[in-house]
């Protein structure tokens, strides 16, 4: 299929879709999915493109001392320990892995802070990436025509709830860094710990130069966030480059003790995913 006719029946197909979200949860999956990966096999990177696993990651399917308990079979656990800031950064690389960059894409994937995650500052979750190794992350402002993201953020964990949302540098940003976007619909984006919560993320990218581009999240199949006035870009050659796994404590602020989370069932799609 043409790139051109792969839009058109996409653009179709979203205001269709954009009808049935605004009123209800996110459908079941039928999974006209790109990706799936469940973290069942050691050489689960390889469907990522990837040579060796990410630094900081293990799959376990038995992990009792940190309550952990299976969402479905093994799961990826990522550590962020004590002293570091650095958790674990992987990525669905769109061009490598389908030959083009969508110019809106969902995942979806679950996740479990663990007994010990205790954050005192703020950090990054998995989200999207358009930074194309020149701008829009780590204090690297971008100008609307060399990069953009929007990772997920999570912040300082207060009365048992880690408040989660996008962390994004986008072309209307101020200063060097990001803008801190928290999931507020409904208290959707306030995580506890030892639980599986279903994240669910979209992006469509703006007309370059508008101020429509397209951010939202569903936490267990429920609308958590919306935002649909983002300035990614100015320029058309930035698209969704990557589906970012990045797990970052800090900011500057090292971990006080070692952070766990475990992830799972993560899958990418053209089409809403659900849980
Ligand atoms: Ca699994």
């Amino acid at each position: 299929m043409c790139p051109a006719s792969f839009y058109t029946m996409r653009i179709t197909g979203s205001a269709i879709f954009c009808a049935l979200m605004l009123s209800s949860t996110v459908r079941a999956a039928d999974t006209d999915g790109l990706f799936r990966c469940e973290f069942e096999s050691e050489r689960w990177f390889e469907d990522w493109g990837l040579r060796e696993a990410p630094r900081n990651t293990e799959v376990v399917d038995d992990d009792a001392a940190k309550q952990f308990s299976a969402h479905r079979g093994k799961a990826l656990r990522i550590k962020i320990a004590k002293g570091s800031n650095y958790g674990t950064s992987f990525a669905y690389q769109f061009k490598k892995l389908t030959g083009s960059e969508p110019e809106e894409i969902y995942f979806r994937y679950y996740l479990r802070l663990g007994d010990d995650w205790d954050p005192q500052t703020g950090g990054k979750l998995p989200g999207f990436g358009g930074t194309y190794g020149r701008a829009g992350w780590g204090g690297r402002p971008v100008s609307g025509a060399d990069g953009w993201s929007a990772r997920g953020l999570f912040l300082a964990r207060k009365g048992g709830k880690t408040p989660v949302g996008f962390y994004c540098y986008h072309a209307d940003m101020k200063g060097k860094y990001g803008s801190n976007w928290r999931w507020e619909i409904e208290g959707r984006g306030l995580l506890e710990n030892n639980r599986w919560y279903c994240i669910e993320q979209y992006a469509k990218m703006n007309t370059p130069g508008k101020n429509d581009g397209i951010l939202r999240a569903w936490v267990d199949g429920k609308p958590a966030f919306e935002k649909t006035d983002v300035r990614m870009r100015d320029k058309p050659g930035l698209k969704i480059e990557l589906i970012w796994f990045n797990f970052y404590h800090g900011g500057k602020s090292a971990a006080e003790r070692d952070h766990h989370a475990y992830i799972d069932d993560v899958v990418i799609s053209r089409e809403a995913i659900g849980k």
